[in-house]
């Protein structure tokens, strides 16, 4: 395990601070620990918990949600519902998550008192709207803040309602006024609210009171931060928690976009967790727009996560970061069937349906390479890249044949296709940004020519799949990253990649994950 730095020893770090689809960032600290959890949607397991000393290099320590008795996703479950926007709170002497489960119509909480786990089974709440926050005034009584936005005085402890909905301050006008908080700095009370939906019109507003009641007044400058109609790399910058570090600094937690290519741009990772510096004047939060890669922090070397990852499956557990859509039954998977293997068993027939085996990680660089160790067995598996049932690339061995697949919509094909030995078989995709359209490429028919299947302009990106043969890597295909996009599928998550199986019992021996370019 990496050492993570002390608190200030990087000055300067990359945005984002979490690469990849870790959206609806919340952040709390315990003494110099700072905890972050992020919306999970229809994975399972839920709520993906982070630890970090200096706010800039993250570790997951766990998920939050990891068990039956406290994530109930219906085999139903649509993609992109389930577990929406969590908060993490330290109050007590004890960790504090709430969290919608949006498929249920219910808000849930849990506690904690090792962040790592375990979490309490759930107290639910049946109340409205999304994105619950909490928040603990002088008397000891907790405020439970959602959108729309109101508030709720609750007992935390067993969800009893003593009062509301209270109305608090619904932003500056913008649509979907969401992603409340609360927050007692001096002698006001800070209430932090995102407007403008999700997307390009993002922004974070603020408005400040003597009492969690209210009246709120306001800030001057508000929104305090939007990307909205500017050409900056990082779009969508909202939904946004701030923290005070152990110096007596401010930071803020949001999350943005990075869209790539020709207009309109796509972005294909989701929405990523990003860090900025706050400053107060004249008793007002202030922060400057979001830098791609850079914070500006100071001078010093980047402290930034190490996201490459193999893993030979040689633990009695499976990592933190595997997910698996809506469940994981014990049924379906095994790492003591064939030691130091992950054995995966079919539970359903087909990417294009709920239910069926995937194990697999968010994408979280546009450059990447994953390559894996696949034996199908007498059944049929491989790679999948997804973003749900109706927008997946998959790489697929069975029965001495690879070859890729493509879902869009309501539109399947088979690409590529070549013969491959029997046994374990080594696969790879890789996604490309740069030269998505080669220099040599000026007319239509030079795309053809260049291999590009369904490109027509500069897009996000494209995804090579590979197989391993006797003479080498031999390509199968390369397709055009945009319909893999958020702009295409629609939805709140983003890309990820994983080991599946649709018929039959299938080995990965391991899956190794490379940031590239
Ligand atoms: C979340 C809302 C939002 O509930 O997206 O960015 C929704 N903001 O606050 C789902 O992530």
């Amino acid at each position: 395990m990496e050492p993570e730095p002390a608190y200030g020893e990087s000055l300067s770090y990359r945005n984002p601070v979490l690469p990849g689809f870790w959206p609806d960032p919340s952040i709390c600290r315990a003494g110099d620990d700072y905890y972050l959890v992020c919306s999970s949607f229809e994975y399972t397991p839920g709520v993906p918990i982070f630890h970090s000393r200096d706010l800039f290099t993250w570790r997951q320590i766990g998920n939050v949600l990891d068990r039956a008795g406290q994530l109930r996703l219906p085999a139903g479950t649509l993609a992109s519902r389930g577990i929406y926007a969590p908060t993490i709170r330290y109050h007590d002497d004890r960790f504090w998550v709430v969290t919608t489960n949006v498929t249920l119509g219910r808000h849930l909480i849990v506690t904690a008192t090792d962040p790592a786990g375990p979490w309490s089974d759930p107290v639910y709440l049946d109340l409205p709207h999304v994105d619950p926050s909490l928040a603990w005034d002088d008397d000891g009584d907790c405020w439970m803040t959602v959108s729309g936005v109101e508030s709720y005085r609750i007992d935390p402890r067993t969800g009893e309602v003593f009062e509301g909905p209270v109305p608090m301050w619904s932003g500056t006008g913008g649509q979907y006024p969401e992603a409340p908080h609360l927050y007692r700095v001096g002698d006001w009370w800070y209430l932090l609210v995102s407007e403008g939906g999700t997307h390009t019109g993002h922004a974070v507003s603020v408005a400040r009171a003597r009492s969690p009641r209210g009246p709120f007044q306001p800030g001057p400058a508000n929104p305090i931060l939007t990307h909205r109609g500017t050409d900056r790399p990082v779009q969508a910058t909202g939904h946004a928690d701030l923290v005070e570090a152990a110096d007596g600094s401010w930071w803020m937690v949001l999350l943005g976009t990075r869209p790539r290519g020709q207009w309109p741009p796509y972005h294909v990772l989701g929405r990523e967790t990003f860090l900025v510096p706050v400053r107060w004047v004249d008793g007002w939060p202030v922060v400057d727009p979001v830098s791609c890669e850079t914070g500006s922090a100071g001078t010093g070397s980047a402290g930034t996560g190490r996201w490459d990852d193999r893993d030979d499956f040689d633990d009695e557990r499976l990592g933190a970061q595997w997910i698996s859509p809506r469940s994981r039954p014990a049924s379906a998977w095994s790492l003591t069937d064939r030691p130091g293997w992950l054995t995966l068993h079919a539970t359903g027939d087909s990417l294009d349906r709920s239910g069926a085996t995937i194990v697999g990680r968010r994408q979280q660089h546009h450059d990447c390479r994953v390559s894996a160790r696949v034996d199908p067995g007498s059944g049929r598996a491989g790679l999948t890249i997804r973003i749900d049932e109706a927008h997946h690339y998959d790489l697929e061995l069975a029965r001495g044949q690879a070859r890729v697949v493509g879902r869009v919509g309501p539109f399947r094909q088979v690409f590529g296709e070549c013969s491959v030995p029997a046994g374990a078989v080594t696969v790879a995709l890789s996604t490309r940004t740069a030269d998505v359209l080669p220099p040599t490429v000026t007319s239509s028919d030079d795309l053809a020519q260049a291999g590009l299947v369904g490109v027509t302009a500069a897009g996000s990106d494209t995804i090579r799949f590979e197989v391993e043969t006797g003479d080498g890597w031999s390509s199968l295909a390369e397709l055009d990253g945009r319909y893999l996009s958020t702009e295409v599928a629609s939805g709140f998550t983003g890309r990820v990649i994983g080991m599946y199986v649709t018929e039959g019992t299938a080995g990965f021996d391991w899956f190794d994950y490379r940031p590239a370019g």
